[in-house]
């Protein structure tokens, strides 16, 4: 499966060099930073495009040299230091597309001064040679816009990288069953994966009750909640294999029986159907609109709103409860690049100006991988916005009373599309 991969990443590579009238590229791993005033680094977080094309993720200061028609090199930063543990030399099917060479020091790193037509593709802030075009625009939009479609390798490492996390988000549901703080249930996501914190794709969002409602939550409380306040659970946790993303999300009712439970139930089944219509030559734009209806509905259903909702949605409504995108492309990072690209070209297709923070505007093509993450959330800044607002009248506030201890609702998948019918990997 690597093979065909590299070949495929090879091809576009090729032709996005002829675009930029480029003979060749140096792409590097990259490296990190300290701590202001200090000698600790951040986490390191390899370049998406060095990934792409060997699958080396935790090791900075690479350099892959790569020309058409040449067996790329591949420079392995191995120091000679005591203080860490040395990379080892890669072995295997995919270390044969590369002649490796150790590099130990600064000083081993080729002179590459005299190179012709070439691009450094990467931070520039540790390229030292001026003859280098730094991540040249033409090069790079083209690259990006094609690396939206995944090969067979590169969706086989997203399916395996949601069996990992299911089997986290498994585990930590399992924690707050019995009562658990929020920390445990993370805790137990994290053994359960064998991932550290730097190696998953994104900081976990584990919250419980009102906690849910904050999008991006990054708190886990140390504490136990009393059992008669535990209400909901809120989980979007991912893993990486191979330096590829899960990026997944799961909400549930303590009890089963609520009003709460059942409106998970009404999201969780609209959230398969949208999945369902992610197919080629759908607007994913469409779809968001569409997801926005279907939500409203819900809305409605459950008492929360009192309008119809082609209203809902086009007074702004509906983005009280869902004030987020749909979704977003996913792979070698957890935003996957070139989701507003129009073209190979770089021209850009803005979100709608009622949905600014739609990170996905394309028309879907087939292996493109995505999440579909529907929610609503009952959060206290736009609510009280829209209380003051015309919006305002179209809410029954009572409904939204019983609801706010719960926080909110998200569920994401991640689905690969197809030519008629999309295949959902969360849930295969
Ligand atoms: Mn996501």
């Amino acid at each position: 499966m690597y093979n065909n991969h590299y070949k495929y990443v090879s091809e576009i590579i090729n032709q996005g060099l002829e675009k930029a009238n480029l003979d060749g590229v140096l792409i590097y791993s990259g490296h990190v930073n300290n701590y202001f005033l200090d000698d600790m680094p951040y986490a390191f977080a390899c370049n998406p495009h060095f990934k792409w094309m060997a699958p080396i993720t935790e090791t900075p200061h690479c350099i892959i040299h790569y020309k058409p028609n040449e067996k790329a090199k591949l420079y392995l930063y191995q120091p000679k230091d005591y203080w860490h543990s040395l990379a080892k030399t890669p072995e295997g099917e995919w270390a044969e597309n590369f002649e490796i060479i150790s590099i130990t020091c600064k000083e081993d790193v080729p002179d590459f001064s005299g190179l012709q037509n070439h691009a450094w593709i990467g931070q520039i802030d540790s390229c030292e040679f001026d003859n280098l075009k730094h991540n040249p625009r033409t090069y790079m939009d083209y690259v990006h816009w094609h690396r939206a479609i995944k090969t067979d390798y590169e969706i086989e490492n997203i399916r395996q990288a949601n069996v990992l996390a299911l089997k986290g988000h498994n585990a930590a549901y399992q924690c707050f069953k019995k009562g658990y703080s929020e920390f445990e249930c993370h805790m137990a996501y994290m053994l359960a994966t064998k991932h550290n914190e730097y190696q998953l794709p994104y900081g976990n969002i584990v919250a419980q009750n009102e906690n849910g409602a904050v999008l991006h939550y990054q708190h886990m409380q140390r504490f136990r909640q009393k059992p008669e306040n535990i209400k909901s659970f809120l989980i979007d946790a991912g893993c990486q294999v191979n330096g590829y993303a899960s990026d997944i999300t799961r909400t549930h009712a303590y009890d089963e029986n609520s009003e709460f439970a059942k409106m998970i139930n009404a999201v969780d089944s609209m959230q398969i159907a949208i999945g369902k219509k992610a197919v080629a030559g759908t607007s994913y734009i469409d779809l968001h609109t569409q997801a926005h209806l279907m939500l409203s509905e819900i809305l409605s259903d459950f008492d929360v709103i009192n309008c119809d909702a082609p209203t809902a949605h086009d007074t702004g409504l509906s983005n009280v409860f869902l004030p987020h995108g749909l979704g977003h492309y996913l792979g070698l990072q957890v935003h996957d690049i070139g989701g507003h690209q129009s073209d190979e070209e770089g021209n850009i297709l803005s979100p709608p100006e009622l949905h600014p923070f739609l990170r996905l505007t394309r028309t879907l093509e087939e292996n493109n991988v995505l999440t579909i993450e529907p929610g609503i959330y009952f959060i206290d800044m736009l609510l009280e916005k829209a209380k003051a607002s015309d919006i305002g009248q179209y809410i029954n506030w009572s409904r939204v009373a019983d609801f706010k201890p719960y926080g909110g609702i998200r569920i994401e998948d991640n689905i690969v599309v197809k030519k008629t019918k999309s295949v959902n990997l969360t849930r295969g």
